[in-house]
């Protein structure tokens, strides 16, 4: 079996003893970071969320899949952020009040990071107030917001009207993603921007900055 593959497959068994030994040693053969990121631990991840999806699997399942993978990451990670020369922008980033998914979010922060930007995650369950607190002090130029329950979705539109509120909706470009969002609900709530996964979150910030 090809190692990345092995990767994803440790992942779907939940080895989180396995993964990081696995990551080591695609990279001693010179695959690159993202590679692994992409073929490997997000590939095992996105198959333990379609056997959720189908009920094969449950929330436990779940959650040690989930373990094995950020070990995985912790190795890259350094990587992935090395490749930076010089900041491109910043980006404050969260996942939305009442919502503790942060796989996904955690993803596009180390890839942005990956790319060069200078990242501050302000982890999961973020309230309005916290999130216009850190652009304001962080001079973000980038603010992006995931969400992965349609109940926690339609709290960005409320930090959205915050920001405009504060007069910091022209200072900063709002970028949304998550598995239940889309373009129109972007433009419905007036975010900047909707990117349906890592890659093109990197592309959109890169877009909006005019980079
Ligand atoms: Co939950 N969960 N969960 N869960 N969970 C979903 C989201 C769900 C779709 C499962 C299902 O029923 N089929 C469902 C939501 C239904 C809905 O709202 N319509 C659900 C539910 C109901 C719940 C609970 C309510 C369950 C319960 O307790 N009864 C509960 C809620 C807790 C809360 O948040 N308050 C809950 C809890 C959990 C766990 C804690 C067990 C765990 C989260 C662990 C963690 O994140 N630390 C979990 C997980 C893992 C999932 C699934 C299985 C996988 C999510 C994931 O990590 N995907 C998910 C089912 C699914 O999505 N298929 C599910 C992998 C990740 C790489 O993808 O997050 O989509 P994703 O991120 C992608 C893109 O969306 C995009 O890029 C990423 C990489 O390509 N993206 C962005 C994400 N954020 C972005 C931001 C951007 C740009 C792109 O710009 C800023």
């Amino acid at each position: 079996m090809e190692i990345l593959e092995e990767i994803a497959a440790e992942i779907e068994k939940g080895d989180p003893a396995s993964v990081p030994a696995l990551t080591e040693k695609a990279l001693s053969q010179d695959i690159s970071a993202q590679d692994i990121l992409n073929k490997g631990l997000v590939a095992g991840m996105d198959t333990i969320s379609e056997r959720f999806k189908k009920g094969e699997i449950f929330i436990p399942e779940v959650l040690i899949a989930a373990k094995a993978m950020k070990a995985g990451m912790e190795i890259i990670k350094p990587l992935l952020a090395e490749s930076k020369v010089e900041a491109k922008g910043k980006v404050v980033i969260g996942t939305v009040k009442g919502d503790l998914h942060d796989i996904g979010k955690n993803i596009v922060a180390m890839l942005l990071e990956g790319s060069g930007y200078e990242v501050i995650d302000l982890g999961n369950d973020v309230p309005k107030e916290k999130f216009l607190e850190q652009v304001e002090k962080e001079r973000a130029n980038v603010l992006g917001m995931s969400a992965l329950l349609t109940t926690t979705m339609t709290y960005m539109r409320e930090v959205i009207e915050s920001l405009e509120k504060a007069g910091l909706k022209q200072k900063v470009k709002v970028i949304i993603g998550g598995a239940p969002l889309t373009y129109s609900f972007a433009e419905q709530i007036k975010a900047d921007g909707y990117a349906p996964d890592a890659a093109s979150a990197v592309d959109l910030v890169k877009d909006l900055l005019n980079q």
